[in-house]
């Protein structure tokens, strides 16, 4: 499999359940902030210009986090990487929603990709402001989520943990303060040795 990834993004998420899985596949680095996600060899491959993508051995190219991470778990189910109960793989998909969709579509975005909300610079500071605030509330309904439980769902490790985990991983490199029990799962997951070898190669310490 051919996996277009870009060090430190949210394929980060992807790129640690490649590695929970042990399967075998290639690396092909998206540079973002020279463009390669609109280079027309990538738009071929990936029409939304974003990352995540993954070009499975049949050569077709499955897109966006949720699709990609259900995928691997349903492809490779021995892993466990889902519940097997409807409630369980309900909750798995609430979670990534939440951590794809809301903390990092609505609040990161918006200060990672901030002249995207607004063209005016003039509006820069505030667009940042609200994806702050977006971040931090969606880590505070994670907050509770987490009370009890080492894991986002269940009591082992899911799909839903890995986005849960790329969220927690840019807070912890940006000013927004986890609160206690996402800072705790954070600090479970780097215990992975699949998440600490993913950090390692792509370039961050642990
Ligand atoms: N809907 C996509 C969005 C993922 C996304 O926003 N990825 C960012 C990088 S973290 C991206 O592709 N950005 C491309 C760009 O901003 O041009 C998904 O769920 O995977």
């Amino acid at each position: 499999m051919k996996f277009y990834m870009t060090p430190g993004s949210c394929t980060t998420g992807i790129h640690i359940l490649l590695e929970e899985l042990e399967l075998v596949f290639e690396v092909h680095l998206v540079n973002l902030l020279a463009g390669d996600q609109d280079a027309p060899a990538y738009r071929a491959i990936n029409p939304k210009g974003t990352i995540p993508t993954l070009v499975r051995d049949d050569g077709t190219a499955l897109t966006d986090f949720l699709s990609i991470a259900w995928w691997l778990a349903r492809t490779w189910p021995r892993r466990g990487l889902l519940p097997e109960d409807a409630e369980g793989q309900a909750r798995v998909l609430e979670v990534m929603s939440h951590a794809v969709g809301t903390v990092h579509g609505q609040g990161f975005a918006r200060i990672f990709t901030t002249e995207k909300f607004s063209p005016n610079p003039a509006e820069h500071a505030a667009v940042k402001a609200r994806g702050r605030e977006i971040a931090e509330r969606g880590f505070a309904v994670m907050d509770a989520v987490l009370d009890g439980r080492d894991f986002a769902v269940g009591d082992r490790f899911s799909i839903a943990d890995a986005a849960l985990f790329y969220v927690e991983f840019w807070a912890t490199r940006s000013d927004i303060p986890l609160p206690p029990n996402c800072l705790a799962h954070y600090a479970r997951m780097l215990t992975r040795p699949a998440v600490r070898q993913v950090l390692a190669e792509e370039g961050y310490r642990v």
